[in-house]
């Protein structure tokens, strides 16, 4: 999410989308899509051919690392055993129902147990929905300390630990007064509705050049490390190149053992460990702003959606089991397509698994591989939107390790992100309406 400025982007949205919703004076479309509204299975939205995933060079012995052998050759990998569906259902079949409202400009989502369902508010609040209310009590209110004032700034991802239930740790990851990022845990009491605010615990801090691409993504992955994503800093057109400077942590996805160390300790396997090539915490890299990347909870693999400068926005994926170091192209690329220089000699870099152009929307927020049981014909998909004008793409890999891909929804929400509980059920944030809708089965 989080283009600037919006309106101006988004006003030319509208004139090349009639259904989009970009202004935040525009009237909300109906969030639950009808056959009248569904669009065509057709999107413009392009699924890459398994043959594209990379280009360049072969991989050069020193780093960064290269990826696995398979993924280095035109053959397509073998796809995750996660079993799944193996055609998209119709989307009419399914409803974004509202759940509550009320949120000032959410913009991330955990199932904290217990019935409790925490909402981050932009300007530094997590909020507390329990038996379907939003309580007004905050579960914890870190608004003194989070500085809000840009557009992309404030209150921006959560990940609780694995063993949140009986530790009580979670991770916030926020821009601070002057700007800047920090990821920091915190701790509640088991059960509790709220939050100890003296709790917090800084693991990183950041400088942002800019007020902009301050990525806000974590996750904890399948290996039990917490995952950072960073953006490469802001302006336009990352001015400094961070996404391809392994000396900085702007323009990466980060990667650190919270469980081990002071404050944190370096995964052994990640691609620069000892530091001297790159940044230790480094994972990957050749990232914009990743807004919103997840695991596969049934296979592991990584979904990153990375947001484009002025033309393309663009899924990454990394199959469970590749090794760190994979370069994601910014900004020599933009999605599949070259945006300044080329990639030095024995650089790999990897193209998208999907991408779409602008006006098809303007900023991409990633979700979540469906794997709940309520809605088992999509079990497998992995559901993606856009910020500006809320459509839901679903993204499908298919046994022989391509793509198949399709505009589901027309939600017509600034979705600034989708969220999942502990069942694998989806939600979606409305930032504009401060709303979070749930996706189930349409009834008659
Ligand atoms: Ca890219």
């Amino acid at each position: 999410m989080f283009r600037l400025p919006l309106a101006r982007r988004c006003a030319a949205a509208v004139i090349a989308l009639s259904l989009a919703a970009c202004s935040p004076q525009a009237a909300p479309v109906p969030i639950t899509p009808s056959p009248g509204r569904t669009l065509p299975p057709t999107s413009t939205a392009t699924p890459l051919p398994p043959t594209a995933t990379l280009f360049s060079a072969p991989p050069a012995t020193q780093a960064p690392s290269p990826l696995p052998a398979e993924t280095a050759t035109t053959a397509p990998p073998p796809a995750s055993p996660g079993g799944g569906v193996s055609s998209f259902p119709d989307p009419a079949a399914f409803t974004w129902a509202p759940l509550v409202s009320g949120l000032v400009r959410p913009t991330d989502f955990a199932d904290a147990g217990g019935g409790r369902l925490l909402v981050l508010e932009q300007p530094g609040r997590v909020r507390v929905i329990s038996g379907g209310q939003l309580l007004p009590d905050a579960f914890l209110d870190l608004t003194a300390r989070v500085g809000s004032s840009g557009n992309e700034q404030g209150l921006l991802g959560i990940a609780l630990h694995p063993q949140f239930a009986s530790n009580g740790f979670f991770y916030l990851d926020y821009t601070d007064l002057n700007g800047d990022t920090v990821v920091a845990r915190f701790y509640a009491p088991p059960g509790a509705l709220q939050a100890d605010a003296a709790s917090e615990r800084a693991l990183l801090n950041t400088d942002q050049p800019f007020a902009n691409h301050n990525g806000g993504s974590l996750a904890f992955g399948p290996d039990g490390y917490l995952y950072i994503g960073m953006g490469d800093g802001g302006s336009g057109g990352d001015p400094q190149g961070n996404g391809q400077k392994l000396s900085t942590l702007l323009g990466k996805i980060l990667r650190i053992d919270v469980d081990s160390g002071e404050p944190y300790a370096i995964p052994p396997d990640n691609p620069f460990a000892n530091g001297e090539s790159g940044r230790a915490e480094i994972w990957a890299y050749g990232l914009r702003n990743p807004w919103r990347f997840s695991f596969d909870r049934a296979t592991g693999d990584l979904y990153i959606a990375d947001v484009g400068q002025n033309a393309w926005e663009e899924v990454d994926y990394l199959p469970a089991g590749a090794p760190g170091g994979a370069n994601f192209g910014w900004n020599i690329r933009e999605g599949a397509n070259p945006f300044r220089g080329e990639a030095p000699a024995g650089v790999q870099l990897i193209e998208p698994v999907a991408q779409y152009p602008h006006p098809e929307g303007c900023s991409v927020t990633g979700g979540f591989v469906y794997r709940g049981a309520a809605l088992p014909a999509l079990n497998g998909i992995y559901l993606y939107g856009d910020y500006c004008n809320g459509r839901i793409w679903g993204l499908l890999r298919a046994p022989d390790g391509g793509w198949q891909n399709r505009l589901l929804f027309e939600t017509g929400t600034n979705l600034s992100s989708f969220g999942q509980d502990a069942s694998g059920e989806l939600y979606l944030l409305d930032q504009r309406s401060g709303s979070v809708l749930k996706l189930e089965a349409r009834t008659p």
